[in-house]
């Protein structure tokens, strides 16, 4: 599925204008994204704080899953 992101380094994700599932703003949603989305989950990144409640929560995966399967 094609997002509305505009690309790596582009700072679309303070902008809030990308798509949560589009983790590595590569514009496009695909299995990567997942793979990424969990290796930085577990390397203590903060990126996957998915709610952005300022911590990194079981939670934050469930919106993350959400979002992917939802492609939003
Ligand atoms: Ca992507």
């Amino acid at each position: 599925m094609r997002a509305q992101s505009r690309g790596v380094g582009t700072g679309c994700e303070r902008s809030g204008l990308c798509l949560l599932a589009d983790f590595n703003n590569s514009g496009l949603i695909s299995i990567q994204d997942l793979f990424d989305y969990l290796a930085a989950r577990f390397a203590g990144d903060f990126r996957p704080d998915s709610n952005r409640s300022g911590a990194v929560s079981v939670q934050d995966l469930f919106d993350y899953l959400a979002a992917y399967f939802g492609q939003r």
